[in-house]
């Protein structure tokens, strides 16, 4: 494998239509997980990924199961729990635009993640893991397993991506900053937004955010800026990419795409702009519909959409 990833998929309600979630009857039921979306976003790509995780035994942990091994994605190291269900969550599609969410997933299968399930020992020429601060939020087991996985990958030589992907319906700020700046120090390559730079920096500029987490240890870092585009920093080079401009649906999902982008890039050996401009053609086509990926595109139509935004600058 290529990528190895890990954490919690869920059951999307997403909401036919807009407006207060108590006025809505009807709803599509989707896969949702940053990691498998990052997943299934690579595997279009190209990619070989493997994810990790717990599913419950029941429909919905079925057809999460079925839903990635229909994408291409490894799940091979899927674990059906007997007792825990599959979490859950709806989407709301507020009349304004954004997008909020209700999460039904405490006690969920995922969330009894532990170390032992996620094989480190058979990683052996695996060449990123790709984790989130997703998963340490969910369980003392899941965030012990966020740091032996990194330790694991350092020790066999795999590159460490993060995305600190803050959920302010998990846990607290102050409690988030400390183990996202842990996990920070670790990794090869950190992927913030503002806010989340803003959390674990205290810095609010781009470039100051991307200072102050390879001041801790990281080696790049890319703060994503949305529509803008997104600022990186090496210790050779730093710049700002700029952003591609679509008419956004959904911004959920916006940042999963991103990151496979950036991951993409880096398999493809592309230097780091070039890999953060593939990251931000991500982004872009990856709100410019609904769910969290079925808007992702294959190889052909990613560099068609890159080839023809760069026609349309020029002319
Ligand atoms: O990035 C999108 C994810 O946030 C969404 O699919 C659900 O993983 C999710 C989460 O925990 O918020």
């Amino acid at each position: 494998m290529a990528v190895i990833t890990f954490g919690e998929s869920m059951v999307l309600m997403d909401p036919e239509r807009s407006g207060r979630l108590e006025n809505v009857s009807r709803f599509e039921k989707r896969i949702a997980g940053a990691e498998s979306n990052v997943s299934i976003a690579l595997s279009r790509l190209g990619h070989r990924v493997s994810w990790i995780s717990r599913l419950g035994k029941d429909p919905f942990g079925l057809g999460i199961y079925r839903g990635l091994r229909g994408e291409g994605v490894d799940v091979s190291g899927v674990i059906f729990d007997e007792t825990r269900p599959t979490g859950l969550y709806f989407k709301e599609r507020k009349a304004h635009g954004a997008t909020g969410v209700y999460y039904y997933r405490a006690g969920s299968a995922a969330s009894a993640l532990t170390t032992a399930d996620l094989n480190g020992e058979t990683w052996q020429g695996a060449q990123i893991l790709f984790v989130t601060g997703i998963t340490p939020a969910l369980s003392e087991s899941c965030r012990e397993a966020v740091f032996a996985a990194v330790d694991t990958a350092r020790q066999q030589g795999m590159t460490v991506v993060f995305d600190p992907n803050y959920r302010g319906k998990l846990w607290g700020g102050k409690e988030a900053r400390s183990v996202m700046r842990q996990i920070a120090a670790k990794a090869d390559v950190v992927l913030p937004g503002v806010g989340e730079g803003v959390l674990m920096t205290g810095s609010e500029e781009p470039a100051a955010i991307a200072f102050a987490l390879r001041s801790l240890g990281a080696k790049q870092v890319v703060v994503k800026l949305g529509p803008e585009g997104a600022w990186y920093a090496t210790s050779e080079d730093e710049g700002k990419v700029q952003g591609f401009s679509v008419q956004q649906v959904d911004e959920v999902g916006a940042g999963d795409a991103f990151a496979a982008g950036y991951l993409s890039g880096m398999l493809d050996g592309l230097t780091v702009a070039e890999s953060v401009k593939r990251a931000c053609a991500m982004g872009a086509l990856a709100v410019t519909g609904t769910g969290d990926y079925e808007n992702l595109p294959d190889r052909e139509e990613l560099e068609r959409f890159i080839s023809g935004a760069s026609e349309e600058t020029r002319r």
